[in-house]
């Protein structure tokens, strides 16, 4: 009892006195913010000029100068203080004045910087603060490319902090951070080693005490360290302070347990400045051969990749959705994360180190380097600075120090042979730079770099350097077969059996409006994504050598050279840009939660189309149970699950029909309704007849909410196409082209298409209809070749002239239909025609030059 009263008023003490002098404050609100093309506005920080323009159909986002500017009124008594301005991150340059006189100025849009602003305020007055930050391309700052947007702006918080005189170092690479290593720990006792750095702003020489005080994952203080300096005037001195704890309470994803610092400056009985950073106990391995173990017991990392844009928003997201996102990831049941490809917002490390993710955080020196000193001094800086700002979470276990770094130059058909072998040079040269620095400051953590599937990294010696390898692979996506997977890594570990793997990234694009139940690489639909992680995870699960994967991504990011099912939007989410979640979020707990669960896929795949009555539908549900049961209102029915899955095919009637899925105590229930399509011409009338032409994939067009069903071939008494084969821009991909449909959100409708078709035929019967035929001109010459497409598309001619013209129960209803000419390239046409039958409607299409086609076609009745 006495203890516990103790225990209360230290508390109290600390708090009263908490952060001594040291006042740290947001300094976000009502900046002016205006650019060459932004107008004067009033903006709060976090703020990005780019979250709308980069995902604005045709044009590229705006990449220049914006400037914000406001006055900072000092009171008189801060003229015993000193004043920093710490900014979190700032995209790309950022430049600071005060009252007019160049402070500083920071190259990097993805780490802290602090400036000391003390000298130049006028204290009792108003001074004129102006920041400007520049976001062009810049040859010397990394990234130069790269598949996500860099996105302008003061996108996440800035701080006004004052401190004493005497007081820790703040405006440093380690953006004012105090360090905390752990340099021996095991579960028996570790060491951990505080290292604080002391200015001393006074004109006189002072004494002061250092402390350094200890909590444990329970609150409680247990260990107070101190130190006596005298430091001179305008001097900084380093003090550090090293112990040993037995039994430390580890950190793990299981029990995330957190030890807090506290040091405090004390000079003349008084408390000067304080600073506190949580750190934890952990030690891990890496093995070649066996995986990866945490504090010595074996541990798959499983887990994703996460971009920090978000719908609406770009890059320019309050914490509390950072937090969210991670909070999502653990929820899924993964204990890893990769903050591909940059640092990322210190609230990211907080969380992760709280819910016990753990972490490889990595500077974006992505697709392409510069041999310039700038350019490799740049890098350096960046990695120190996130080493430093970000030293103390116990979650962060890997340094990442590049991307795919040769796949621009892979490419890349117009480098010559000596450039490329230059542009090899330097990168390597960069690589050992970057190893160099990262084992100087942190010798505890493993080095990381991704490489893309390519032997150059390998021949070149740059996979060599860092001590584990991570792999981004896209079999079944980018190349071919999803089992070349297993093989290319088998392959690669018997070649080098002594580096430590992990698959960095991995996935198909998902658009959750295309729906299937017969996947095909390429038709972003849902089905294939959960068909290519699934064999991804076992492919993993079944290798102890390969340490840990990671999906690529969490969530749909912009890309704005991006030309996917949804343009400017790389959808290779597990969940959506506005983090709804894809079916596959589902997928992962089924195969990682502990606590029973079970889900009924198809969210967005409640309406089935399937032939007649004797056609089953199919239902998959997601359950961590071995059996699942699946009840309508009919039957009830069994199945072992695999993988996580049972497929249930089984017939139900036309209409809703309630499906609810039990596995033990866990239960969960969807409606579907089922058409037939023997039966649709009938019914047109009630409801119009929409088709996706060229598609096996159904579409949901989200605002009317029509669902435009996957193609067939003509039959009687039915309605299908005559003639013609689905249109390929790209022979190995099975959608029709990559390219973004003008005019259009509804870009799959028409990117999908039956080339050289002969007819479309309806048996309806008699009466007044609507025929509408939907084009777009798919023959467009811009960079289709994207870097990211890796698969090795030929050229193929530009058809320039393409001319047919329409019959609709053999009238003349379009001569010579040039989409080209007529409407421009890739732009989404709509034609709706007035047509009176007699018993069948026969839209034929008559080639003039070049071949017919159509991406959609709807059929109402009058
Ligand atoms: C990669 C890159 C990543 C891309 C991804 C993709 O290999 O590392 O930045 O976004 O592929 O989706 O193509």
């Amino acid at each position: 009892m006495i203890f516990f009263r103790s225990t209360v008023v230290i508390f109290l003490f600390i708090s009263s006195l908490a952060m001594g002098q040291r006042q740290v404050q947001t300094f976000n609100s009502a900046w002016k913010f205006s650019s060459e093309v932004h107008s004067e506005r009033i903006v709060d920080l976090p703020h990005t000029w780019n979250a709308e323009d980069a995902f604005r159909d045709g044009k590229e986002y705006f990449r220049g100068k914006g400037t914000y500017s406001r006055n900072l009124y000092t009171p008189q008594k801060w003229q015993n203080k000193q004043v920093f301005l710490k900014f979190e991150g700032s995209n790309q340059i950022t430049r600071l004045y005060v009252n007019e006189q160049l402070i500083g100025e920071h190259p990097g849009g993805y780490t802290g910087f602090v400036f000391d602003i003390t000298k130049a305020l006028k204290p009792g007055a108003e001074n004129e603060l102006k920041i400007e930050v520049d976001n062009s391309h810049n040859a010397d700052i990394p990234p130069l490319d790269a598949d996500f947007n860099f996105y302008g702006g003061i996108y996440r918080d800035l701080w006004l902090i004052t401190t004493p005189k005497l007081h820790f170092e703040t405006a440093n690479e380690a953006a004012g951070n105090f360090l905390i290593t752990t340099p021996e720990v095991s579960a028996e006792k570790a060491t951990y080693k505080i290292e604080t750095r002391l200015v001393n702003s006074l004109s006189q020489r002072i004494s002061a005490t250092i402390e350094a005080e200890i909590f444990d994952p329970q609150g409680n203080p247990f260990k107070i360290l101190r130190k006596k300096i005298r430091i001179a005037p305008g001097a900084t001195e380093a003090i550090s302070f090293e112990e040993e704890l037995r039994d430390p309470q580890l950190w793990s994803p299981a029990r995330p347990q957190l030890y807090k610092a506290e040091v405090r400056v004390i000079a003349d009985g008084e408390i000067l400045d304080i600073l506190i950073s949580s750190f934890g106990f952990r030690w891990f391995e890496a093995d070649p051969e066996k995986g990866f173990f945490l504090n010595g017991i074996p541990l798959k990392l499983i887990g994703a990749n996460r971009h920090q844009d978000h719908f609406g928003l770009g890059n320019a997201l309050p914490n509390r959705l950072h937090q969210r996102d991670y909070e999502m990831i653990k929820e899924m049941g993964a204990n890893f994360i990769r903050t591909a490809h940059y640092p990322q917002d210190p609230e990211v490390y907080r969380i992760c180190d709280e819910l016990g993710l753990l972490v490889w955080s990595e500077v974006p020196v992505i697709n392409d380097v510069t041999a310039s000193q700038a350019y490799h001094d740049v890098s350096l800086r960046m990695q120190r600075e996130q080493i430093l700002q970000f030293f103390n979470h116990p979650s962060i276990i890997m340094w990442g120090h590049m991307n795919e770094i040769f796949i621009r130059l892979v490419f890349n058909n117009k480098m010559t042979e000596p450039e490329k072998a230059a542009k090899i040079k330097t990168s390597v040269e960069l690589a050992g730079k970057l190893e160099k620095v990262t084992k100087e400051l942190d010798p505890d953590r493993l080095t990381v770099m991704a490489l893309h599937e390519n032997e150059l990294y390998n021949t070149s010696g740059i996979a060599d350097i860092p001590d584990v390898i991570g792999w981004n692979l896209y079999f079944g996506w980018y190349s071919p077969g999803l089992e070349s997977f297993g093989k290319f890594l088998d392959q690669q570990h018997e070649r080098y059996p002594n580096r430590p793997l992990f698959i960095s990234e991995y996935g198909p694009g998902a658009d959750v409006r295309i729906q299937t139940t017969d996947p095909q690489p390429w038709d972003y639909s849902e089905a294939y994504q959960l068909k290519l992680h699934r064999s991804y995870l076992n492919q993993v699960l079944e290798r102890d050598y390969v340490f840990g994967m990671a999906a690529w991504n969490f969530a749909d990011f912009g890309s704005s050279f991006r030309q996917d099912a949804m343009p400017y939007i790389n959808q290779k989410g597990l969940v959506n840009f506005d983090r709804s979640k894809k079916d596959i979020y589902y997928y992962y707990q089924a195969r990682l939660l502990e606590e029973p669960m079970i889900y009924v896929a198809g969210e967005n795949f409640q309406e089935r189309y399937v032939e007649n009555a004797e056609d089953k539908v199919e239902i998959t549900i997601f359950s961590n149970a071995s059996e699942v049961t699946l009840t309508t209102s009919e039957e009830s029915y069994s199945a072992k699950t695999e993988d996580g899955i049972a497929i249930f095919k089984i017939p139900l009637p036309e209409g809703k029909n309630q499906v609810m899925a039990t596995a033990g105590e866990v239960s969960h229930s969807r409606t579907f309704e089922v058409h037939y399509r023997e039966n649709l011409v009938g019914r047109i009338g009630k409801k119009a007849l929409t088709i996706n032409v060229g598609a096996h994939v159904q579409y949901k067009d989200p605002v009317t909410g029509e669902i435009w069903i996957a193609d067939q071939e003509y039959k009687e008494g039915s309605f299908g196409y005559v003639g013609g084969e689905v249109f390929q821009k790209d022979r190995n991909k099975i959608q029709g082209t990559a390219s973004d449909i003008q005019g259009t959100e509804n870009d799959p409708l028409f990117q999908t298409m039956r080339e050289g078709i002969e007819a479309y035929k309806f048996d309806v019967e008699k009466g007044n209809y609507l025929v509408t035929l939907m084009f777009a001109e798919p023959q467009f010459n811009a960079s289709e070749a994207l870097i990211y497409n890796l698969s090795s598309s030929e050229e193929k001619p530009e058809k320039t002239v393409r001319s047919f013209d329409i019959m609709i129960n053999g009238r003349l209803v379009q001569q010579d239909l040039n989409l080209a000419r007529d409407y421009g390239k890739i732009r989404a046409v709509t034609i709706t025609y007035e047509v009176q039958s007699e018993g069948e409607i026969n839209v034929e299409f008559v080639e003039n030059s070049g071949a017919t086609l159509i991406s959609a076609i709807k059929l109402e009745k009058l």
